[in-house]
């Protein structure tokens, strides 16, 4: 088979994947119905818990050395940056332990992440009085969003490490974002760029029907 007809073949292969999601979400697979207090259970309604780690993408993995890395902040923010890995690593680091929920049912408890803390990122480029949102920009053409405030919770990372070693290509390293209170799709893999914004503004799975908020003790999993 020639290249150009595999790369039409894994298009395709896909095309179909993303297919199969969105028709998911337009029958609210996996959905039981319950709420529950996050305060209260561990495990949010409808998931199981998992020992290993599934890898989800769109089939791209991109490939970033630390050395061509950059991640920029900007939009609504009075000092854009631009940082290279270097730079991010000479900022203050920080640790925190998360549970993951992914929409497709499976939840992974105490994951050791090492990165540099959103609010550390937030204090450096200043957040202009009319920001409200955040989209995430990624290497591999993924965007998602979130609301400011959700962004600036203390636990929100920019991850490098995880469980002490640096984070796999497979799982977005060098850099990923790390939003433990919202199902995981939330957190962009190979992060390039984080941009604020004062209208909001959906990303690659909430346009085909995942929820915007996606908290998964409500089961916002399907929009
Ligand atoms: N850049 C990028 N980030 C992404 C994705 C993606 O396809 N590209 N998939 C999302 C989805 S749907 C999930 S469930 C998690 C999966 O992360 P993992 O592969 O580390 O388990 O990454 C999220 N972040
Ligand atoms: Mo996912």
């Amino acid at each position: 088979m020639s290249s150009e007809n595999s790369a039409n073949l894994i298009g395709r292969i896909k095309e179909k994947l993303i297919e199969s999601k969105e028709n998911w979400a337009r029958e609210g697979r996996l959905l039981t119905g319950k709420e529950a207090d996050p305060r209260q259970e561990r495990l949010p309604p409808g998931q199981r818990r998992v020992e290993n780690w599934p890898v989800l993408d769109l089939g791209i993995q991109p490939d970033i050395s630390a050395q061509t890395f950059r991640l920029d902040i900007d939009g609504a923010v009075a000092n854009p940056l631009s940082l290279s890995y270097e730079h991010l690593m000479a900022l203050p680091q920080h640790e925190s332990v998360s549970d993951i929920h992914c929409v497709t049912q499976w939840s992974r408890y105490d994951n050791h992440w090492q990165g540099v803390a959103a609010r550390t990122l937030l204090d450096l480029v200043r957040p202009r009085s009319d920001a409200r949102h955040v989209i995430f920009h990624s290497y591999d053409g993924y965007t998602t969003n979130i609301r400011l405030d959700q962004f600036a919770e203390p636990e929100v990372l920019l991850a490098h490490s995880w469980e002490g070693r640096p984070l796999e290509r497979a799982h977005g390293g060098p850099l990923r974002v790390v939003v433990p209170r919202l199902y995981f799709w939330k957190s962009a893999k190979w992060i390039r760029r984080i941009e604020l914004t004062s209208v909001d503004r959906p990303g690659f799975w909430e346009v085909r029907g995942y929820h915007n908020n996606a908290d998964p003790w409500r089961e916002e999993r399907y929009g």
